[in-house]
């Protein structure tokens, strides 16, 4: 009664941020996001009756505070009458900084808890397991470039091309390490209740859907890019003009974002985009990584720089 699964990050180009209906964590747009290839989280489940409560380490550290999101999702993979169970992850990068963490870390756990059960689900109804816990963790079930729609009650997750369609590659900027102060899931509620632009959001993501989605099926850069980061700059308006107002940039992100624009003035392949935190996305051409990790290695305020290309969708290790 064991499981192994591992899960790459993903960055949406097109965002997810607002849901439909919180008990059930629907999410109130589609999104289109790119997986990654270097970074991960491992899961492993173990069920086992000789244990009292569930268990998780983190990294090797005992994790109280996670541990009642990652139960709940267990019970609804493996059912509420299930074993109990010892999860442990392992994640090569900063957790709950604007990283995609949770994203790597639920469809990780989704996959190796129902390897573990031994049920054999779709990818329709691990996506769905896996949203209920974090919206943008059904998107890391694949790789490539995936989509996120809404569909009746539930959520779909469909690959709109695989990660060698198009070989893009992504610079992260690390302009700071620390937990953010206000998660995502709370962020959202205080952008639907007291943002002005919210509802406009809702009413206009059909739109940047369909200019990225054939953006990304021309490889279309500048068009991928225009739209991308227009819409990376909409949700953070919604945020900023929301009360109270959440600002997850610091000046080393601005600086970033000067430092893309200059590179984007050299006639380079590259554009930004920025999650629920401080750190600054540049999505670039593969022959122009180089320069674009250079530079903002460069720049004032980044601690530190991860650069990947794109990858597979979660899957279960096997020998587990
Ligand atoms: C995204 N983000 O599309 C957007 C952009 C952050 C900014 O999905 O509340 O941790 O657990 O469903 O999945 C982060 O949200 O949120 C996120 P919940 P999640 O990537």
């Amino acid at each position: 009664m064991q499981g192994t699964a591992i899960a790459q990050p993903n960055i949406a180009l097109i965002k997810y941020w607002g849901k439909r209906d919180v008990a059930r964590n629907l999410p109130a747009v589609g999104s289109i996001s790119i997986t990654l290839r270097e970074l991960y989280t491992r899961m492993h489940v173990v069920f086992d009756d000789a244990l009292e409560a569930d268990a998780l380490t983190v990294n090797d550290a005992p994790d109280e505070k996670m541990l009642p999101r990652l139960s709940a999702c267990l019970d609804r993979v493996a059912g509420q009458e299930r074993q109990r169970a010892r999860i442990a992850s392992h994640c090569n990068f900063p957790i709950a900084a604007g990283l995609a963490s949770s994203a790597s870390s639920f469809a990780a756990l989704t996959v190796a808890a129902a390897h573990a059960a031994g049920k054999s689900l779709t990818t329709a109804e691990l996506a769905n397991l896996a949203g209920r816990a974090s919206g943008s963790a059904a998107r890391s079930l694949l790789g490539g470039f995936v989509e996120l729609t809404n569909i009746g009650d539930g959520i779909a997750v469909e690959t709109l091309c695989e990660a060698d369609y198009w070989r893009l590659a992504v610079v992260v900027a690390i302009t700071e390490t620390g937990p953010k102060a206000v998660g995502s899931t709370e962020a959202m509620e205080i952008s639907r209740k007291t943002s002005p632009f919210y509802s406009n959001w809702v009413e206009q993501q059909a739109a940047d859907l369909d200019t990225a989605r054939a953006a990304i099926h021309d490889r279309d850069f500048a068009g991928l890019a225009r739209i991308a980061e227009h819409n990376c700059l909409k949700m953070h308006s919604i945020m900023w003009a929301s009360r109270p107002p959440m600002v997850y940039w610091n000046a080393a992100t601005m600086r970033c974002l000067e430092t893309v624009r200059s590179l984007q003035a050299r006639d380079l392949g590259v554009f930004f985009t920025i999650d629920a935190g401080p750190q600054v996305k540049a999505v670039c051409l593969p022959e122009h990584a180089a320069d674009v990790e250079a530079a903002l290695r460069a720049t004032q305020g980044v601690e530190d720089i991860m650069v990947s290309g794109l990858g597979p969708g979660a899957r279960p290790e096997t020998g587990t």
